[in-house]
């Protein structure tokens, strides 16, 4: 017990001192990276069982992404810097073996991670934004703490079915695909003493900067935990009874004005009906038209420095069903990114109608 209470306390005290150094080269980087963003693929499927989510990136590359991207910036610069790389050390591969060998995959997901965290402080160094393409969830750990390590006072709308945050001692499958957020909330990190988060990834998230939306199908472990720790999350259920308008509202509420907003998508918190092709699809999600009006919302903040979107599978379905994911999968980035259904004249000539 005392082990675990020192642990908390150098995680605040780390993410504390961070500050301090990280606005003073934030306001150094955003001389030169005015209105830029910075794209990373993430093509790793070890957290889940399934082939062809590594295949997203490239798919949604070809799928037109970089005009989605610009669609309502014509001056944006977007920054392509390709798949992500990383290799396994023995000294991961030890962890498995001793402390993790029933998660599958241990060692490739932190392996995976450590070099997302490193491409995320890169990214956001040269760029305003960035989007980290999936890839299963797993990812999401190593995206949002890198995001923190560059931004510590962050918020997280985590968009998903699932919750994500189970623990290595509450996993049923072994996916870690379902862990990503216990990876990030001081609360629960140290149950994963083994995994040196200290060392890569010092930032913690405060459980009252957490949101989740969409949320379905939940495993009465994760359900324990989230009531536990008074983490707010609008499940499918409340979103019915209050609606969108009402959800996005609390949401905003909850977030510290001040800060940054990371936003992690998972492609299943919309309906199978809209995206079929993904791995743990669960019937009765979002709408299209939902999933857009809460990434507008967030946009309008302009506070949305970092998203992630995953678990598109290609491999899943048939054509026409990979067709209708990615297409859901661009709308979403489009409005996240600018898009704005109301129209807009930014880009445009405006003398045409002469002066008056
Ligand atoms: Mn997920």
């Amino acid at each position: 017990m005392l082990g675990s209470r020192n642990l908390a306390s150098r995680c605040v005290r780390l993410a504390r001192s961070k500050t301090t150094t990280s606005s003073s080269s934030r306001a150094k980087a955003s001389v030169v990276a005015e209105q830029s963003r910075g794209i990373i693929g993430v093509p790793f499927a070890k957290g889940q069982g399934k082939q062809g989510v590594e295949l997203a990136p490239d798919l949604l590359r070809q799928s037109n992404l970089r005009q989605v991207l610009q669609s309502s910036h014509d001056g944006l610069v977007i920054r392509d810097y390709g798949n992500l790389q990383y290799a396994v050390d023995e000294t991961l591969l030890q962890q498995q073996r001793v402390h993790y060998h029933h998660i599958r995959n241990y060692a490739d997901f932190m392996a995976c991670n450590r070099a997302l965290i490193e491409q995320v402080k890169i990214m956001l160094q040269q760029n305003s934004q960035f989007l980290a393409i999936g890839g299963d969830h797993a990812i999401g750990f190593g995206s949002v703490a890198g995001h923190l390590q560059h931004t510590p006072n962050l918020s997280l709308v985590w968009i998903d079915a699932h919750a994500d945050i189970n623990l290595h001692s509450t996993s049923q499958s072994g996916n870690i695909h379902g862990m990503p957020v216990s990876f990030l909330l001081e609360q629960l990190r140290t149950t994963w003493q083994h995994a040196c988060l200290d060392e890569i990834a010092p930032n913690c998230l405060p459980k009252d900067q957490l949101v989740y939306i969409g949320l379905r199908d939940i495993d009465p472990y994760e359900a324990f935990i989230l009531n536990k720790f008074g983490i707010r999350y609008y499940a499918m259920d409340t979103i019915d009874r209050v609606g969108v308008p009402k959800i996005i509202e609390m949401t905003l509420d909850a977030l510290n004005p001040q800060n940054k907003i990371h936003v992690s998508f998972d492609i299943d918190a919309l309906d199978s009906n809209v995206a079929p092709s993904t791995g743990t699809a669960v019937r009765g999600g979002l709408t299209l038209r939902e999933g857009i009006s809460i990434v507008e919302a967030l946009r309008d903040t302009k506070r949305v420095q970092g998203v992630d979107l995953v678990e598109i599978n290609p491999k899943l379905g048939n054509e026409r069903d990979v067709r209708t994911t990615v297409d859901s999968g661009l709308e979403i980035l489009k409005s996240m990114f600018g898009y704005r259904r109301s129209g807009h004249w930014s880009n445009i000539d405006t003398g045409i109608l002469g002066s008056d």
